[in-house]
């Protein structure tokens, strides 16, 4: 895909179409859709027609779409394109000075030229009621070239001069007349337009042409020409005018008839783009590329997730896969929590596997597998997954389901080690088991920015001390890495280490320090999978 790589500028690839020693050929666009796919069968320049741009926005070609609404356009091809773009500037949108204006912003959206015409604004197109349109005065049209080229803020910049004369019936003679007052004035190129159904006309303009400037045809009527005739007449370049565009209505109408008479679009699937081409002509892999340079620096977070536990009373529904592959709401736990990490900047995402780790593959997450899950439970998990621990690391248990601005509010927090408390306390008296947290503060009943700590942290705190529940979630940044690292070998060396949790590595820092781990509280929001109730009230979370 085509990202300006090269730094040539359009007005000189436009220059050196014009003067290359064999005729060149250049095809209309109207959007930078339609760019793309010229430049993509490799052509080597754009002709930005002012009949599809304006049929495109739904206008006639009659001087209707204004300047600005034109260089819309043509920014959003020149912003992508690698090759030139001649633009069609119809009259030049009023007299010399609105011309200047014209050039001077062509130039700084590095469109390579720019043709105009010798007729009066607002002028119609040439095979509309071309006979009775009135040519502009040549000194006029003279002056306004000359007052172009000195616009121009780019020295390659291309202008080009069309005369309509054979259009409006005028003979040979009274063309060429008129082109040789043009070169004069400063113009680049000619342009010579004939609507005859053969290219003879055009070729005895050539005969009788005197070479001082090239010339390019448009050969929209007397299409079947072959290139050798235009090579050897001496033309430069030839315009393909406006056939992106009636392709394009063809194709667009035979869909639109067909649905509308159908009421499907079975039939019409082959004969249609796939929407993997939409994708390819959008450069959508490019951003997935400039994700990974422009988004890994060492400030965006990455993840591990502890995964590798069956999970108790869930037998029959971990059978074949660990309780993180558990659908809620048809999609597996784990897939839920790797949508809201991504979606919220989290990059390298590390799994942490135990049970049936090959029913544990979501794509584009790394893996650290600990076999002996069952001996060395959740601190074996995470030691395991020891390298990934560094920088800024969300770390989380694969059975919690959340809602978003959880993990966004987690991410937001400037602590070296941030968790996430619900403090609702809502299992008071339910039976069940949790990491009651005891914290600095309790939870704030209204808005409030004040910092809470965590103070102590075990399964059996008494209710009175208790001012809510992990919910399974923390982050580590800057030192905070370190600090856990430490916190866990330090609960590792413990004889008792298979039994304990990150529960106990947690209460292990708070206690160590009393500002070590900032709690953020929730109210709500978020379950995590422990049993078949569990799994069915987690679609509402
Ligand atoms: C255009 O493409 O808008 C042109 C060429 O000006 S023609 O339609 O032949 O006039
Ligand atoms: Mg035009």
């Amino acid at each position: 895909m085509n990202q300006n790589s090269t730094l040539e500028s359009n007005s000189k690839k436009l220059r050196e179409l014009l003067e290359s020693p064999r005729v060149e050929q250049i095809l209309e666009a109207h959007n930078s859709l339609s760019a793309t796919i010229v430049e993509e069968a490799g052509i080597s320049g754009l002709w930005a027609s002012s009949l599809t741009l304006s049929c495109a926005a739904g206008l006639r070609d009659n001087s209707e779409l204004t300047m600005t609404e034109v260089l819309d356009v043509l920014e959003t091809i020149t912003a992508r394109a690698n090759i030139p773009i001649l633009f069609d500037g119809d009259t030049g949108y009023g007299q010399f000075s609105h011309f200047q204006q014209l050039v001077r912003k062509l130039c700084l959206r590095r469109v390579g030229g720019v043709c105009i015409e010798d007729k009066i604004f607002p002028k119609t197109n040439s095979f509309l009621r071309s006979e009775s349109q009135p040519l502009a005065p040549v000194e006029e049209f003279a002056g306004k070239l000359r007052a172009g080229k000195d616009a121009q803020t780019d020295s390659d910049f291309v202008v080009v001069a069309r005369t309509e004369a054979l259009i409006v019936g005028l003979d040979t003679a009274a063309a060429i007349d008129r082109a040789e007052r043009y070169v004069e004035a400063g113009a680049d190129a000619i342009l010579i337009h004939s609507k005859e159904r053969t290219f003879g006309q055009v070729q005895d303009f050539m005969s009788k042409w005197s070479g001082r400037a090239p010339v390019v045809c448009v050969p929209t009527t007397y299409y079947s020409t072959p290139m050798e005739a235009f090579d050897q007449a001496g033309i430069s370049l030839v315009i393909w005018a406006n056939h992106m565009l009636r392709a394009g209505i063809g194709a667009m109408q035979n869909v639109a008839n067909e649905i509308g008479q159908k009421g499907t679009a079975r039939d019409l699937e082959d004969a249609i783009a796939p929407v993997k081409e939409v994708f390819r002509l959008q450069d959508a892999d490019g951003l997935l590329a400039g994700e990974k340079v422009y988004l890994s620096s060492g400030s965006s977070s990455s993840a591990i997730v502890l995964a590798a536990s069956r999970g108790k009373g869930l037998d029959e529904l971990t059978v074949d896969r660990p309780k993180a592959m558990i659908p809620v709401a048809g999609t597996p736990a784990i897939e839920k929590m790797l949508q809201s990490m991504r979606a919220e900047g989290v990059k390298d995402i590390s799994i942490v596997r135990g049970y049936k780790p090959e029913a544990l593959a979501p794509e584009g997450a790394n893996f650290f597998d600990n076999p002996d899950w069952e001996e060395n439970g959740e601190l074996g998990s995470l030691a395991s997954a020891r390298d990934a621990l560094k920088g800024e690391t969300v770390i989380a248990y694969g059975d919690v389901i959340f809602k978003r601005y959880i993990l966004h509010l987690l991410l937001s927090a400037d602590a070296p080690v941030t968790m996430v408390v619900d403090g609702s306390r809502s299992f008071l008296g339910s039976g069940r088991s949790v990491d009651r947290v005891k914290v600095s503060g309790p939870a704030p009943s209204t808005y409030d920015e004040s910092e809470n700590w965590l103070e102590a942290m075990a399964g059996d705190l008494p209710d009175e001390e208790t001012h809510g529940e992990w919910i399974g979630m923390l982050r580590v940044r800057g030192e905070g890495a370190e600090l856990l690292l430490g916190a866990l070998d330090t609960v590792l060396a413990r004889p008792d280490s298979s039994q304990l949790d990150l529960c106990s590595v947690l209460s292990e820092l708070a206690l160590r320090e009393p500002r070590a781990v900032r709690v953020i509280y929730i109210q709500g929001g978020w379950i995590d999978i422990n049993s078949l109730a569990d799994v069915a009230r987690s679609g509402d979370v």
